[in-house]
């Protein structure tokens, strides 16, 4: 079985990651043993995304792979964007986030919104490559649904009624910003195994 490890101390993340890609043996951080809070300082998804891979490639000498989401709204300039995991503060959690969000966007009319991962794999030479995956939708009126994490309670993705929240897991994971960036990383193998 092909290991990936992937620089994350989201545990929510890896479940997603090991339910999208079952043929992998996917391992966070915690287990490969590694304790650390790496400072996500970049002003971009891309830049954290590399910046974790680069941490872990540092300490494995392993392929290294880097994973840096962050929901986009239209009506805010594309915040909170890069900063969507701190939105509320520097303590905040997942709720907090959901509730400052709610409240910037009340009485907007346009809440058009993304979700954007990107996924960065640090090679074990050190090349790195990056990959995106999107998905359009819109910020809800109000909370709905406790399936998914961080913000998935309040996007509802184009095509659908439901929110990432009210969705079954599986369902989330066929078409999500996450998978569709998993997609093109495993594009990106097959390319590398040819
Ligand atoms: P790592 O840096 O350890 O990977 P993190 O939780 O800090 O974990 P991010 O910076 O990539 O991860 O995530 C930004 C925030 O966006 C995060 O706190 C989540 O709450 C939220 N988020 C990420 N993916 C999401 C998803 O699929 N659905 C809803 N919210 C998500």
């Amino acid at each position: 079985m092909k290991q990936l490890n992937i620089a994350t101390n989201n545990a929510h993340k890896i479940t997603e990651i090991r339910n999208i890609l079952p043929e992998f043996k996917i391992m966070g951080l915690k287990d490969l043993g590694i304790l650390a809070d790496i400072e996500e300082n970049g002003h971009t998804l891309e830049d954290n995304a590399l910046i974790k891979a680069k941490y872990l490639h540092r300490l494995t000498n392993e392929m290294s792979i880097g994973e840096d989401t962050g929901l986009e709204v239209k009506a805010l300039s594309g915040e909170p964007g890069v900063k969507s995991a701190r939105y509320a503060g520097p303590k905040c959690d997942a709720n907090d986030n959901q509730n400052k969000l709610l409240r910037q966007l009340e009485g907007v009319q346009d809440r058009t919104a993304r979700f954007r991962t990107v996924i960065a794999v640090v090679n074990r030479d050190g090349s790195f490559q990056i990959f995106e995956g999107k998905v359009n939708g819109q910020i809800s009126e109000s909370k709905r649904g406790t399936n998914g994490f961080g913000y998935d309670p309040i996007f509802i993705p184009d095509g659908y009624d439901m929110t990432f929240g009210e969705m079954a897991e599986d369902e989330k994971n066929k078409m999500s910003h996450r998978a569709r960036a998993v997609e093109k990383l495993m594009e990106y193998f097959k390319i590398l195994d040819q």
